[in-house]
């Protein structure tokens, strides 16, 4: 399986290599990769041009795997702490101080006192997609804090509140659509989010190519914005108004046309009521498009054929976040794209819940608890990550004291990363990182266990593949054994799952079974399945019967007869099957929605420079390419060129600030300051300062040397914590003011 026949005639190859393809985890995007292994180390990866989804694109990171693979920083032994200083121990002395400190500290405090942190590459990995779930369930603590109340949660909530399944997130049928309003994403940088399309440029491309229009809201005039037939330069944190008032043109105008969706639509006349204030006009000066753009945006919307309305990021991580993702939702809703090919559509993954009839459901509620603290409402079971650093520093009982955190950097992901520091060094009485580097925030831990470099791992995209723009399955088995001395991370994140709930020593395996059993109960299938499962491990084995569960009666084996991918098809209806609201409709006018709105009417008020004095500049973030995240500026490849830390700023703010380009400038907010070189350009609109995220590689006891040589600064620095979309707990990452000076 991993010796791929088929392409060993490559001349180019010397003859000891061989290929194996890999399923690229660097992205959402999740190309097929084929890997070119001499020995046991990964030499080249190219676009797998067999693949049924990615048909051979690659990017700069996907290209540089083998260096990521291979990078001599990545941790291969577990490290333990010992009188303060972490050293190199095996798994088993790993294990047994978890095992040791862990249940006790639980007993001693109650279950709150574990908190656990989950960071963006889980939903990468198998294991993060199979073992998370089983080790909450265990510990059954509230303080649970992911990498989603920094990114989509407020998609969530708006799901959850719309359709009743916050995980019924409709995605843009890119290949189909006539028509795609793009709303603070740059895919050309990213390669696409919540929208998984490998390729995502050539798509776009493609849109262009057969007569689509493509339009993209974005503050910054970003590569994505170029390729766009109308780029709208909108005042950061202004898209929940523009939004509402494409759809009260809609209303005004009678441009609504929701066709076979009306019989499932519930409060259509409240939703237009709502929208009444929200004129283009009104909106015009906080969002710095003109009225007569923003009819236009709106009628070409109402006209396309097909059309989709997609926002990530920058229409996420801002202070009306889950409006705007609602809002979202409702425009696909009125013009009658939601669900419908060419429209935005639900995909239908081979791990997903075969479809059932239609029947009311339990509904979606927020704020079944509180953060102890600051009493933030949960969302999805979760609290918001900037309140993590409270959490743990705020006396009392429930105070978090042993902390579990698998794949996450939160010391620079988060706002107010000094203060989320000092917390991790003093406030616990114990920590876990699960993470292939020493970095800014295992560096703190008690106990870190290194999973292998991904070479090693299978891959399946268990949550990507419901964000598909095409149904398809893929898996890869690892290409490269095992390293004598390395845990696959599933057996990790399962051994820790043991020790945590005072199972320390019972076999790995035991999960899994565990976990097949609560599998086969649920779906209602036979015990004698579990016999018929193939598998080598606990997760093949685990992923075959939610295969052979699925809704496409498929087994492990059938995927692996088929390395580069099986065609599903494309996206389909999936409405009212989909619905799990308490009505069994789609709930337009939500409740805490429209409690929500009269704050963003108050937004109205807030014009640009209305008072006389000049509006305070505003921060955006922006991704490269050649970067992901906070974790790998350690690959020298993906450095330098326009990969870099800098303050993007428009040419007149800065001859009015008196800053070259080139020198430092001093940012400030309310969380910090910090000192970034300016890059003057105008790609950024007056008004707004950019800074990219995840740099900051510059405390003390990380051990990440390249990327240490070039550390950049902390954006999140700039932030206290306080901000949030206050639906979803999302921190504000986007759109918040800052001052600027020449640093001297
Ligand atoms: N200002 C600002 N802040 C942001 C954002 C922004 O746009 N602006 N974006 C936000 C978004 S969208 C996200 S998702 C978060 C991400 O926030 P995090 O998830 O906290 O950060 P990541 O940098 O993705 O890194 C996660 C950690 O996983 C480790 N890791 C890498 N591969 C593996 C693996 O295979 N297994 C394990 N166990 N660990 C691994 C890395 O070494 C790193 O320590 O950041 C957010 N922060
Ligand atoms: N190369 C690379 N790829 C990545 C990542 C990475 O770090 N690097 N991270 C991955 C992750 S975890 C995620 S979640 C995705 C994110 O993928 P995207 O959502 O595409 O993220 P960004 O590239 O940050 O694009 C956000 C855009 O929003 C704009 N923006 C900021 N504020 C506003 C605003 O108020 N309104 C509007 N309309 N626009 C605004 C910014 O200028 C920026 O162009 O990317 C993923 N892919
Ligand atoms: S686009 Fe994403 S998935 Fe594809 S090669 Fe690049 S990093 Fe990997
Ligand atoms: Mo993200």
């Amino acid at each position: 399986m991993s010796h791929d026949a088929h392409d060993s005639h490559d001349a180019l190859e010397p003859r000891s290599s061989r290929t194996a393809p890999r399923i690229c985890p660097l992205c959402e995007a999740t190309c097929g990769l084929t890997l070119t292994i001499e020995g046991t180390r990964v030499t080249g990866a190219r676009g797998d041009r067999d693949d049924v989804f990615s048909r051979g694109f690659i990017c700069p990171k996907g290209a540089s795997f083998g260096g990521l693979d291979a990078d001599p920083d990545r941790l291969r032994t577990p490290l333990v702490r010992r009188d303060g200083v972490l050293r190199e121990a095996t798994w088993g002395e790993a294990f047994d101080l978890i095992a040791a400190r862990v249940p006790a500290l639980i007993e001693a405090h109650g279950r709150q006192s574990a908190g656990v942190v989950l960071g963006n590459p889980n939903v990468h990995t198998m294991a993060g997609a199979l073992y998370p779930p089983l080790l909450l369930a265990t510990l059954r603590t509230r303080n649970l804090f992911t990498a989603s109340t920094l990114d989509q949660m407020p998609k969530h909530v708006s799901s959850g509140l719309l359709f009743g399944d916050p995980n019924a997130i409709a995605v843009p049928d890119l290949d189909r659509t006539d028509h795609l309003l793009l709303l603070g994403a740059n895919p050309l940088e990213s390669n696409g989010s919540l929208c998984t399309a490998p390729d995502f440029p050539g798509r776009l491309k493609a849109l262009r190519r057969r007569g689509g229009t493509l339009t993209v809201i974005d503050p910054r005039r970003t590569r994505t914005a170029r390729l766009a037939d109308r780029h709208a330069v909108i005042r950061p944190g202004t898209d929940a108004l523009l939004l509402a008032a494409l759809a009260q043109v809609l209303f005004e105008e009678k441009l609504t046309a929701p066709g076979a969706l009306a019989e499932h639509l519930d409060g259509l006349d409240e939703l237009a009521r709502a929208m009444g204030d929200f004129t283009p006009e009104a909106v015009a000066g906080s969002c710095g498009i003109d009225a007569a753009t923003i009819r236009t945006i709106a009628r070409e919307l109402a006209a396309a054929p097909t059309a989709a309305v997609y926002g990530r990021i920058g229409s996420c991580t801002v202070e009306h976040g889950t409006l705007a993702s609602w809002l979202v939702d409702v425009l696909n809703i009125l013009t009658g794209n939601l669900d419908r090919p060419g429209g935005a559509l639900f995909p239908l993954s081979a791990t997903g819940r075969a479809p059932r009839p239609a029947a009311p459901g339990k509904g979606f509620t927020l704020g079944r608890w509180t953060s102890r603290v600051s009493a933030h409402p949960e969302a999805k079971g979760e609290l918001p990550i900037a309140a993590l650093a409270e959490e743990i520093q705020t006396p009392g009982d429930d105070r978090i004291r042993a902390l579990i955190v698998l794949a996450a950097n939160p010391v620079l992901s988060a706002p107010d990363g000094d203060r989320l520091d000092r917390a991790l060094a003093d406030g616990l009485d114990f920590m876990v990182s699960v993470d292939p580097y020493l970095n800014e925030t295992s560096r703190h831990a008690d106990v870190v266990l290194p999973p292998p470099p991904p070479s090693q791992s299978g891959h399946f995209d268990f949550a990507f593949n419901s964000f598909a723009v095409h149904n398809q399955v893929r898996y890869t088995r690892p290409a490269i054994p095992l390293e004598d001395g390395l845990m696959d991370e599933s057996e990790i994140l399962a051994r820790l799952v043991l020790a945590v709930g005072g199972m320390h020593g019972t076999p790995p395996e035991a999960l899994d079974d565990l976990a097949i059993g609560t599998a086969l109960t649920k779906a209602g299938a036979p015990k004698e399945l579990t016999a018929e499962l193939s598998g080598l491990t606990g997760p093949e084995r685990r992923l075959d019967l939610m295969l052979r569960l699925g809704p496409y009666d498929l087994t492990l084996d059938t995927l692996l007869a088929h390395p580069h991918g099986i065609d599903l098809g494309p996206l389909r209806s999936r409405l009212p099957e989909i619905l799990r609201t308490r009505s069994g409709r789609v709930e337009l006018l939500p409740a805490p929605i429209a409690a929500d709105l009269p704050r963003l009417r108050g937004a109205l008020a807030q014009r640009r420079g209305e008072d006389g004095r000049p509006a305070p500049l505003l921060l955006v973030g922006r991704r490269h390419l050649r970067s992901n995240n906070s974790w790998m500026h350690n690959v020298a490849a993906l450095r330098g060129g326009t990969n870099v830390c800098t303050l993007q700023i428009h040419p007149d703010d800065a001859a009015r600030l008196g800053l070259v380009d080139g020198a430092m400038a001093r940012i400030k907010a309310d969380g910090g300051e910090v000192e970034a070189p300016a890059e003057i350009t105008e790609t950024v609109g007056t008004g707004v300062v950019s800074l990219p995220h995840g740099w900051g590689h510059s405390r003390p006891g990380a051990r990440m040397s390249v990327a240490a040589a070039d550390p950049g600064v902390n954006v999140n620095q700039l932030l206290d914590g306080s901000l949030l979309d206050p639906l979803s707990g999302t921190a504000v990452l986007n759109a918040f003011p800052v001052s600027v000076a020449p640093a001297h």
